[in-house]
């Protein structure tokens, strides 16, 4: 998954129709979300172009003008139209800087301004391709970047067959579209969504999608039986300290995952050298050792298509020891946020998962008065709430500290014992358990331990059968 990660990243731009039906505040929330997944698959998003019409163009989702205006942006030329110079200010600032470089050498593929158009719908295929040539760069439309995600949250099985499911449901007549324009010897898009789903596209046909999905359903009724069982035997085996961080997306759950696991940090420890890239340690190191993963987030107008491959992402939250339910206390939005999140979190069968609910981003709302009213009026309603910052590294001491206590609570508190001869497991102590008192007399040393009493069980039989060893050899 790192490895997909350019050294420079991919630009971007947002591009966008909104209809006589949608108000402003909603059309700039979707144009916002839209930002985040794009930030999310590690574009740097550059610039957004936006037009008011009835209806999408037909021929290429935006009108003709507004086409031609994108491909002048996109391709980094001067740009006398005063119309434009609203989208030169929406332009981050390295954009802006890169649009300046651009200026000098226009059309040069090297130097120009975007990589590729995120449109924030769903277009047709005939519609992302007029758009994906006069345009100048490859088009992804909202579907297709939120499968991409999916594709790159999915970790188990069946998770990983649900979103193939949905990406050959999309990719199908698309790939018919590109073979009807290159001809008989077909094409291939570049494009970053169409990996994965079968690298030989001319040659899947739609028959051969269509039995492909239906391999990928059975495939995955028969994980369900399997993972049913699994998840048994996880639950009556040795409880790992495991949580998941869910909530929408923008919500801040990647900021708190890195603030609290120190992310790159941990990459080169060979210890969790066989972890999923989204799958970390709490940093420092603690005990219980605490592992953390973050879920791909809930996304405003889901594609009706998706709902199902998005549960089965989610679905690994299930076998979390804890959920972290981060919302964005900001939001103005928020309270159905959470309330959406809550009612897929049941009907995935997540319930059962304990949960704390994390409010945050509160130093975005007003000033300190206001956060302090917002706080108390949470903490009313969620008791067991915490209000946070992630910008705060006093905040991030406190959910650090909320998470141990939650795990600390089945901790036991024991002694062992280790003879002069078995000084070798020494280091396995300090491994495993939190050493609270450590003295020697002749025949070795007593150390007073805190830790899982799965772990402090297994230490002893371990410790049993060295002493056995020890005892026969002499
Ligand atoms: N001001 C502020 N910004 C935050 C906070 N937490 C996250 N962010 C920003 O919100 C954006 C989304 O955060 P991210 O962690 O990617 O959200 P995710 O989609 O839930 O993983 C990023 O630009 C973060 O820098 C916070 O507590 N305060
Ligand atoms: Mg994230």
């Amino acid at each position: 998954m790192q490895s997909e990660t350019k050294e420079s990243p991919a630009r971007a731009v947002v591009a966008a129709v909104q209809l006589p039906n949608v108000s402003d505040i909603e059309f700039e929330l979707s144009l916002n979300e839209l930002r985040g997944l794009g930030k999310t698959l590690g574009f740097e998003v550059v610039g957004t172009i936006t037009q008011k019409r009835v209806a999408f163009d037909t021929t290429g989702y935006l009108g003709v003008g507004k086409r031609q205006e994108l491909r002048r942006f996109v391709e980094g030329e001067p740009e006398p139209d005063p119309s434009l110079a609203s989208l030169a200010l929406r332009a981050t600032k390295s954009g802006a800087a890169r649009a300046k470089e651009a200026v000098q050498s226009a059309a040069d593929p090297e130097t120009r301004r975007v990589d590729v158009i995120l449109v924030d719908h769903e277009i047709s295929p005939s519609q992302a391709r007029n758009l994906e040539i006069e345009g100048g760069c490859e088009v992804m439309d909202r579907t297709m970047v939120i499968l991409e995600i999916f594709h790159r949250h999915a970790r188990s099985p069946a998770a990983r067959a649900q979103v193939e499911i949905a990406r050959l449901g999309y990719m199908g007549p698309r790939l018919r579209e590109a073979a009807k324009i290159a001809g008989p010897q077909g094409t291939q898009r570049s494009c970053t969504g169409g990996r994965g789903a079968g690298e030989s596209h001319s040659a899947l046909d739609r028959q051969k999608i269509r039995e492909r999905i239906k391999e990928l359903q059975q495939e995955i009724a028969a994980m369900d039986v399997e993972r049913k069982t699994q998840r048994a035997r996880r639950q009556a085996g040795q409880g790992l300290a495991r949580v998941a961080l869910v909530g929408y997306t923008n919500a801040g759950k990647s900021t708190l995952m890195r603030a609290l696991t120190g992310s790159e940090v941990l990459v080169a420890n060979k210890l969790f050298a066989t972890l999923d890239t989204t799958v970390r340690a709490l940093h420092p190191e603690s005990v219980p050792r605490v592992l953390m993963s973050d879920t791909v987030g809930f996304i405003e107008n889901l594609p009706h298509d998706l709902v199902a491959s998005f549960k089965s992402t989610l679905e690994e939250a299930k076998e979390a020891s804890l959920l972290l339910h981060v919302v964005d206390a900001s939001d103005p939005g928020f309270e159905r946020q959470l309330a959406v999140t809550d009612k897929v979190l049941d009907e995935i069968g997540a319930q059962i998962v304990p949960r704390i609910h994390v409010f945050n981003k509160i130093d975005c709302v007003g000033d300190l008065e206001a956060q302090a009213e917002v706080e108390a009026k949470l903490r009313g309603q969620y008791p067991d709430c915490m209000v946070l910052s992630a910008r705060r590294d006093g905040d991030i001491e406190k959910l650090r500290a909320t998470l141990l206590a939650f795990f600390r609570r089945d901790l036991i508190e024991s002694e062992v014992f280790l003879a002069w001869s078995e000084q070798n497991l020494r280091r396995n102590i300090f491994d495993a358990f939190e050493v609270l008192d450590e003295r020697a007399d002749d025949a070795g040393t007593f150390f007073r331990i805190r830790g899982q009493p799965e772990m402090v069980s297994a230490f002893r039989t371990q410790l049993d059968r060295t002493t056995d060893r020890t005892e026969s050899s002499s």
